[in-house]
C-alpha cells in the first residue's frame, strides 16, 4: 500500500472537462494528462456515464491514469455505481423486459440519462474493465462505497463477499439478476433519515469496517437544498459516520476532489 495522500471524486457522469480540470488541480494530472500524483491514492466511486456527453473520454482518461498511477507507485481505484451497470445492462440486454421506469433494459438507461454517444463508442476493453469494478473497498479505515444504500448486505457481510458476488452476478449476465440489483441501485438514503440514520451507519461499518462510510449517488444539493453551482465540499452527517461526496457535477457543481485526513470529522 502507497503511504502517499489519499483523495477519493464521487460521480463523474460523463463531465470530461470537470474531471480533468479536477485532477489537474489536486497535482494528480499534468498538462499532457499524464499522472503527475507519485505515490498519491485516488479512488473514484463510480457512476461514470450518463447524464453527461462525455463518458467514454471520462472512462479513457481515468482508465490510462490508472495504469500511470500503478507504475508510478500510486493507486487510482475505482468502484461501481449503478449508471455503469444500467449501460452494460442497456447493451447486453437491449429492449428485454425489466421492472425498471421505462419498462426495458435500454428504455431505462435512456431514461437515466443515458447517452447513445457512449454506447456506440464502448469497446470490449471498456466492458472488460467494467465487468472488473468492485462495490467496495477499505481504505485507511475508511469504507467506500458508491451508494448511500443498505442493499449491499444483499451480497455479502464483508468486503471481499460483496465484491465476488457482484463480480459473479455481472459475469454471468442473466438478466433477472442484473434487474434486481438495478433495483437494488435505487434505494439512497439509508443514513440520511435523523432518527434512524446514525445507527443504520454504526451497523453498517459494525459490518464492514472503517470509522467512516464515504459514498457518492445522491447530489448533496438533492439532500441539503443548496443551489447545485454552489457545492463544492463533501456533506458530513450521520454522527460523523458518513461523508457524501457526490458534488453534483451534472447538476451544475463543478464537483470536488476530497482528501482523507487523518481526522474523522472534517
Ligand atoms: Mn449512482
Amino acid at each position: 500500500m502507497s503511504a502517499g495522500p489519499i483523495f477519493v471524486l464521487g460521480d463523474v457522469h460523463g463531465q470530461y472537462e470537470k474531471l480533468a480540470n479536477l485532477f489537474k488541480e489536486a497535482g494528480l494530472m499534468d498538462a499532457k494528462q499524464g499522472w503527475c500524483g507519485g505515490d498519491a491514492q485516488l479512488w473514484l466511486l463510480g457512476d461514470y456515464f450518463d447524464r453527461g456527453p462525455e463518458g467514454i473520454a471520462c472512462l479513457d482518461l481515468i482508465m490510462s491514469l490508472q495504469g500511470q498511477a500503478t507504475n508510478a507507485g500510486g493507486l487510482l481505484g475505482t468502484l461501481l455505481g449503478n449508471h455503469d451497470v444500467l449501460l452494460l445492462a442497456a447493451l447486453f440486454f437491449g429492449e428485454e423486459a425489466s421492472t425498471g421506469s421505462a419498462g426495458n433494459f435500454y428504455a431505462d438507461w435512456l431514461h437515466n440519462g443515458g447517452n447513445e454517444a457512449d454506447l456506440d463508442a464502448l469497446t470490449p476493453a471498456h466492458m472488460a474493465w467494467l465487468l472488473d469494478l468492485p462495490g467496495m473497498a477499505l481504505v485507511e479505515g475508511r469504507l467506500l462505497a458508491h451508494a448511500d444504500a443498505q442493499f449491499y448486505l444483499r451480497y455479502g457481510h464483508s468486503i471481499p463477499q460483496v465484491n465476488r458476488g457482484l463480480s459473479a452476478l455481472l459475469q454471468a449476465r442473466q438478466s433477472t439478476a442484473w434487474d434486481g440489483l438495478l433495483k437494488d441501485f435505487n434505494q439512497r438514503r439509508y443514513f440520511w433519515d435523523p432518527e434512524t440514520g446514525a445507527d443504520n451507519a454504526r451497523t453498517f461499518l459494525g459490518i464492514y469496517g472503517g470509522k467512516q462510510l464515504i459514498h457518492g449517488h445522491s447530489p448533496i444539493s438533492r439532500l441539503t437544498g443548496q443551489r447545485p453551482d454552489l457545492v463544492q465540499t463533501p456533506l458530513v452527517y450521520a454522527e460523523g459516520l458518513c461523508i457524501n461526496i457526490d458534488g453534483g457535477m451534472y447538476l451544475g457543481s463543478p464537483g470536488f476532489i476530497y482528501p482523507l485526513g487523518e481526522s474523522s470529522d472534517e
